[in-house]
């Protein structure tokens, strides 16, 4: 999704107005003191709402510990919106008006093999490949775009009444997210919704899910604008586990100073089923990394 559309409830957002809240307080020398705790009360409970709550439910998720197997280059002129690998090959799909594109990419340089440019009226979203076939989410213009994988010939549109945002396949459904924190299951044949799975975290229901991948009978999701990595349940919708890419993220934000935060976000995960590695990026990133979960 595009950032512009930045739902109310976001951390950033809530940092902003406790830092905020200490400049002002900072300058009201006569009640210093006294607001500067209020102050750390209104961040704390901002804190309390994020879901970073004192005590964790007992069905809070594991943490999802990894570790960086290797470094790869990555294109910053991607926008990255869906990464995936097919029988070896590695796969992007690309956003932004004008910028939005379907590729195949060089692991090892970063550079497209082969690519797809979309009309400049359409921003690229998730991407998958089933049966030889290649899947392409748009954002706000509802149109799902069906390429074959041997020529990169589009061949199919749908029209779908949701905004785009991940996608995935378990080898025979296209699963889909579009923002909230429910997962949509799809027939490819003829594009038919068959189910419909809310995702929740500690039983409460999740936000903002985005770029998917299916591993090992797991969903995978970036959570859009946060630094984690999902790992859902298909069948129940519970998040299991969660990985934390902050550490990476911030590195990225250090080498891209000029780049808005909330631009340059987490939002690509591939997974090649042959070699069972795993591969992640994110929006304009300037590395792609294996990286190997720890369980
Ligand atoms: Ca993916």
């Amino acid at each position: 999704m595009n950032f512009n559309e930045i739902p109310k409830s976001f951390n950033s957002y809530e940092s902003g107005q406790c830092l905020f809240l200490l400049y002002i307080n900072f300058y009201m020398k006569n009640y210093v003191s006294a607001f500067f705790f209020l102050s750390l009360i209104a961040c704390n409970g901002n804190s309390t709402n994020n879901g970073e709550q004192d005590e964790k439910p007992a069905n809070a998720p594991k943490s999802l510990n990894y570790s960086i197997v290797a470094t790869f280059p990555h294109d910053t002129g991607s926008y990255t919106q869906g990464l995936i690998v097919y029988n070896g090959g590695l796969y992007e799909g690309t956003g932004n008006y004008g910028r939005s594109k379907f590729k195949q990419v060089d692991l090892k340089t970063g550079k497209a093999l082969k690519e797809v440019a979309l009309d400049e009226k359409y921003f690229g979203e998730g991407l998958t490949i089933l049966r030889d076939t290649v899947y392409q989410l748009t954002w706000r213009e509802k149109k799902v775009f069906v390429y074959t994988l041997k020529d990169f010939k589009k061949i199919r549109e749908y029209d779908v009444d949701f905004q785009g945002w991940g996608l995935t396949t378990n080898g025979r459904q296209l699963i889909i997210s579009n923002g909230t924190g429910d997962l949509f299951f799809y027939n490819p044949d003829g594009f038919k919704l068959e189910r419909t799975q809310t995702v929740t975290e500690g039983g409460t229901p999740t936000f903002n899910l985005n770029e998917l991948e299916y591993i090992d009978g797991y969903v995978y999701a970036n959570q859009y604008e946060y630094p984690y990595i999902f790992k859902i349940d298909p069948a129940t919708g519970e998040i299991v586990a969660k990985a934390d890419v902050s550490s990476i993220w911030e590195k990225i934000k250090k080498a891209m100073p000029d780049k808005y935060p909330t631009d340059i976000v987490p939002n690509g995960i591939a997974y090649d089923t042959a070699s069972k590695k795993i591969y992640i990026t994110g929006k304009w990133w300037p590395e792609l990394y294996e990286i190997r979960f720890a369980q």
